[in-house]
């Protein structure tokens, strides 16, 4: 006989378990991205031996006890111990441990251990040194909390109001998140400013602010750095000028340097963007990058602090703004103090859905050099398109300048395998911002982590990055209930289609944009969408697609070759002649250096005019399978992730579709 009790029982234990489901579908659903690569896992108990006791090392002890995939009750040693295969914050790993020259590289281990437990790799012993020394994350902010070309709210550093400097919880938690995050992949630098610069930066209620950060960022390696505007001297100190050579100015800079350092002791450097879009500089003064470059970095030399100085020069008045930052920076090859880094744009003009490498690099021998990349989409469909960045990168990083013979990679000749240089770095324009998935999409954070993990090492594929982050990214659980996917189910039916969508996304987006070698073509400021019609009456022309184009009623393209503006000159043989000669340029840049008849014959058969709407459309069409690729792959993503992705492929569509339409039309 059944008694009251037992069905009272019965009765709790069904609402309960009902409760539970409908908990864990809860949870499931109720991912909103801003875990980034970081997510929670059901960890195992185990031992960490070690005998420091610093920050740092306290970070890498509590990580692996909160990410812990290995066997229970496993010990795992973190020590420092110097060993000569192993170069700066690198790391030496093995089943049995973490060993390092310093405690970054034991918390770099530490990530990594964790990061093949997480995506299902073995742990082998291996050493990992870093390809640069410093990889370094640029944040275009603005101090009132605007984000110049960002895509993902305001900024995580600054914002407008009474009390915009006062540092609450709220900012700290979220300052450790996004230097937990960036420690994750490696990155140990933030400049936390635009590069066009405000002067109040330097005003000491901000650098107070800047102290906070840095507090809060420096356990997880990561230096800050402040981008400065040269006039600061006559806009902020009150002098009559800033040149460069002034001794007033040099003594206002000094000053201003030791305060800072006596502030936050620490801090990188100085990143400076001069005589560049309207941004004063030495040239104001009839100084050279050189001398201007010079000032400042014996400044912060005994601090031991860079200046990474940018060669993102151009004026209005030259036939061709794809030459200028190499006509102005060669003459000045050998005359920078070695703590100046002069950091270039991957590419010629500016961050373009593709362009040939800037020829500044392999072509600077006596002067350390640095890429800048931009991870946050500026020309690249902002957080709206799907556009996973890492194969422009690799495109750029594996471009062969021939500076010493075959294999003098971009790659080589900026981490210091072909010239040494006393600082290696690399910088990326940050995608992040206030929004909950810090990027604005959630595939965008696939740039940010790629970024990390490409400074680190230089030799990663898009593909091992893509894998990782889509295995750290997202998780097996069903969406249903509260059951996981099996291995093969999951990588057939949702990781690899998803990467095979990532690695095809940048192609995509050449395709539909900007093919065959067109660029700039944007109908105004936003560089958001096409307008190779839009040259409003007045405007700088190079601010205008014509002047790129240079499309009228005989052809199409800008002829860079020997007989046009002999931009192709700045590249070493052989790549010089295999530019300027039609028969051996690569067709993804035809129409960047040559200027071609509509009816021009492509190596295919086909006429210029024909391949270029076989390329739009191609782009429309990849973006349309994207779509259909995403739709499918429902039942393996939480409900928020895949709603959020699916709204933005749909405005991605449209997008390609007005590419397509606007650039045709008006060709
Ligand atoms: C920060 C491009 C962008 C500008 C940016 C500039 C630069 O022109 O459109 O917003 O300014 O590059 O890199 O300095």
């Amino acid at each position: 006989m059944i008694t009251m009790k037992e069905i009272y029982k019965h009765l709790m234990r069904i609402f309960i378990e009902i409760l539970v489901l409908f908990l864990a579908a809860f949870a499931v659903q109720a991912e909103n991205g801003h875990e980034l690569w970081l997510r929670k896992h059901n960890v195992n108990p185990m031992n960490v031996v070690c005998s420091e006791n610093s920050p740092t090392v306290n970070i890498a002890h509590q990580e692996l006890q909160k990410g812990w995939q290995g066997k229970t009750g496993e010990t795992i040693v973190l020590s420092i111990k110097s060993d000569k295969s192993i170069q700066g914050d690198g790391y030496k790993l093995d089943a049995s441990g973490v060993q390092a020259n310093t405690e970054l590289g034991i918390l770099y281990g530490v990530y990594e251990l964790l990061r093949r437990q997480h995506t299902d790799q073995p742990i082998i012993d291996e050493v990992s040194n870093p390809s640069y020394e410093r990889r370094i994350l640029d944040h275009w902010d603005n101090l009132d909390g605007t984000v110049e070309r960002g895509y993902a709210g305001y900024s995580i550093f600054w914002r407008q109001g009474k009390d915009s400097l006062a540092v609450t919880e709220r900012d700290k938690l979220l300052w450790q998140e996004y230097a937990r995050a960036n420690a994750s992949v490696g990155i140990n630098g933030s400049v936390l400013n635009n590069v066009n610069a405000s002067p109040k930066i330097l005003k000491i209620e901000f650098l107070k602010r800047v102290k906070a950060i840095a507090d809060v960022l420096r356990p997880y390696g990561i230096k800050i750095y402040l981008s400065i505007n040269f006039s600061s001297p006559v806009m902020l100190g009150g002098l009559k000028t800033s040149d460069p050579l002034d001794a007033k100015v040099i003594t206002w800079w000094k000053t201003k340097i030791k305060e800072i350092y006596s502030l936050i002791p620490d801090v990188g450097g100085f990143l400076v963007k001069a005589n560049s879009e309207g941004q004063p500089g030495p040239q104001d003064f009839g100084r050279t990058h050189a001398e201007g470059a010079n000032m400042m970095a014996d400044a912060l030399k005994p601090y031991g602090g860079i200046v990474m100085w940018r060669a993102f020069v151009y004026s209005p008045k030259e036939r061709d703004r794809a030459r200028q930052s190499y006509d102005e920076f060669i003459p000045l090859d050998g005359q920078f103090r070695d703590n100046v880094i002069i950091q270039v744009k991957n590419s010629p003009v500016d961050f373009q859905p593709r362009e040939p490498f800037s020829p500044l690099f392999g072509a600077m021998k006596k002067t350390s050099i640095m890429a800048e990349l931009q991870i946050t989409q500026e020309y690249l469909g902002q957080s709206n398109q799907l556009v996973y960045l890492l194969t422009m990168w690799e495109e750029f990083l594996q471009s062969d300048t021939y500076q010493e013979g075959t294999g003098s990679t971009v790659a080589r000749c900026t981490d210091g395998s072909i010239f040494p240089q006393k600082y290696t770095a690399i910088a990326g324009v940050a995608n992040i911002g206030l929004d909950t998935n810090w990027c604005g999409h959630h595939f965008a954070q696939a740039n940010w982590y790629a970024f990390g993990r490409l400074a680190w090492n230089n030799r990663l594929t898009s593909d091992k990055i893509a894998d990782e982050w889509i295995r750290l990214t997202f998780s097996r659980q069903q969406t249903n209930h509260s059951k996981t996917w099996n291995d093969n189910d999951w990588e057939e039916h949702f990781l690899f289609p998803i990467k095979q969508m990532m690695l095809q996304s940048r192609e995509a987006a050449v395709n539909y944009m900007m093919p065959l070698g067109l660029h700039h073509i944007f109908a105004g400021d936003h560089h958001y969408g096409p307008g190779p019609w839009y040259a409003p009456k007045g405007l700088r022309l190079d601010w205008t697609p014509p002047y790129y184009h240079q499309a009228d009623t005989n052809g199409i393209g800008f002829d860079r070759t020997r007989t046009g503006s002999n931009a192709v000159n700045q590249y070493h043989e052989p790549l010089c002649s295999q530019f300027n000669k039609l028969e051996t340029c690569p067709e993804i840049y035809l129409l960047w250096f040559h200027h071609l008849p509509w009816d021009y014959k492509m190596k295919n058969g086909r006429i210029l005019w024909d391949e270029l709407c076989y390329h739009y459309d191609n782009g429309v069409q990849q973006v349309h399978q994207f779509q259909k690729i995403w739709d499918n792959e429902k039942p393996y993503i939480d409900t928020q992730r895949f709603e959020e992705v699916q709204s933005k492929l749909r405005r991605h569509c449209r997008d390609a579709q007005i590419w397509k339409d606007g650039c045709l039309l008006y060709f």
